[in-house]
């Protein structure tokens, strides 16, 4: 269950360094085997839950809005009501979903709603429109029965905010994995935890899945970047930069610094690339080495992360450094990989 596992699917050039990867084995009968991917540890958990709706024969939009929604409820986690606040304390929520019809929805600078991602998925569901923010998203999901919680941060929350607030200056944190080794990592407790200086080290669960009848779906869902501006909204909830699903090619998510995969459309981009024939692993690398030639040497001071898979179930990732992992679920089992990374 917890063992690494890394694939050398093939050298790049010059890099030196080992591309992991997941190709699936060959599915009997023809029939499509199920595969699902989430970003960080906590994808681990998340996967479990999407599992039992792919495993079962269910749909992957159905495995990915399920899958993330056990990341959201986690009371001591990053992703959704218990993240850290905007600089003016107030937590803010964007989340996306994506279907194998282009059929999308989000939502933006949701603020008292402990599930964005069924309120996103309501948008595309039940309104003529793709993306619905703030007050008029919380309007919605309150009109379609969403419980409106209070406006009080988590306790963690509460104090890291506390802290921040002594020089109240943004700064992008690098988003890595916590350091513990990652054989030792139990699933039941891949919530995303704290850094010792009370910060998050990430604030994202980002999900895509190929179910039994060959259809791609993914979601994403954030409590985006921590102190940001009030009224900030990232990667997260746009789609075609967090989030991207082309049923005739694969279906990528987005984690890392929001504004660097938006100007770049990350998501979209990672698709045109596997539908250029990359694979999944070298489509998502493509465009994280585009960002650090348009960063220079700022790159250093942000992360970048992507996970992709294909039509056939091949599954990757990429990140522009290191500290990034990510769950792979089929009915092998549930294995946390360590993505390739540039530096
Ligand atoms: C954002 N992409 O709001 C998100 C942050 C993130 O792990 O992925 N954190 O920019």
């Amino acid at each position: 269950m917890n063992r690494r596992k890394f694939i050398n699917l093939s050298s790049l050039g010059a890099t030196g360094f080992t591309i992991s990867g997941f190709i699936p084995s060959i599915a009997k009968n023809n029939s499509v085997n199920p595969i699902v991917v989430a970003t960080w540890d906590a994808g681990l958990a998340a996967n479990q839950a999407a599992w039992k709706v792919l495993n079962a024969g269910g749909k992957a939009l159905d495995a990915v809005e399920n899958g993330v929604m056990v990341t959201e409820d986690e009371i001591s986690c990053c992703v959704g009501l218990s993240g850290n606040p905007d600089r003016d304390g107030h937590v803010t929520l964007d989340a996306s979903i994506m279907d194998h019809e282009f059929n999308c929805g989000s939502v933006a600078f949701l603020e008292r709603i402990k599930h964005p991602i069924s309120v996103a998925r309501r948008v595309m569901e039940k309104t003529p429109h793709v993306m619905l923010v703030g007050e008029g998203a919380q309007q919605f999901a309150v009109s379609e029965g969403f419980k409106l919680e209070a406006d009080e941060l988590s306790k963690d929350a509460k104090s890291a905010y506390e802290n921040w607030l002594k020089k109240s200056e943004y700064k992008p944190v690098i988003n890595i994995e916590r350091k513990k080794a990652l054989s030792q990592l139990d699933p039941s407790l891949m919530a995303p935890h704290r850094l010792s200086n009370g910060e998050w080290n990430h604030d994202t669960i980002g999900m895509i899945a190929l179910d039994s009848f060959g259809n791609l779906s993914g979601s994403c869902t954030t409590s985006g970047a921590g102190f940001k501006m009030r009224g900030r909204v990232g990667d997260s909830p746009v789609i075609g930069a967090g989030l991207y699903v082309d049923n005739e090619v694969g279906a990528v998510v987005a984690t890392g610094q929001g504004e660097d995969v938006i100007r770049v459309a990350g998501a979209s981009a990672v698709v045109e690339h596997m539908r250029q024939g990359k694979s999944p692993v070298e489509a998502c690398k493509f465009v994280v080495e585009r960002i650090r030639r348009i960063k220079k040497e700022k790159a250093k001071d942000i992360q970048v992360c992507f996970i992709a898979i294909n039509k056939k179930g091949e599954a990757g990732a990429f990140s522009l450094h290191k500290g990034f992992n990510y769950a792979v679920q089929t009915k092998d089992g549930n294995i946390l990989h360590e993505s390739s990374f540039l530096d």
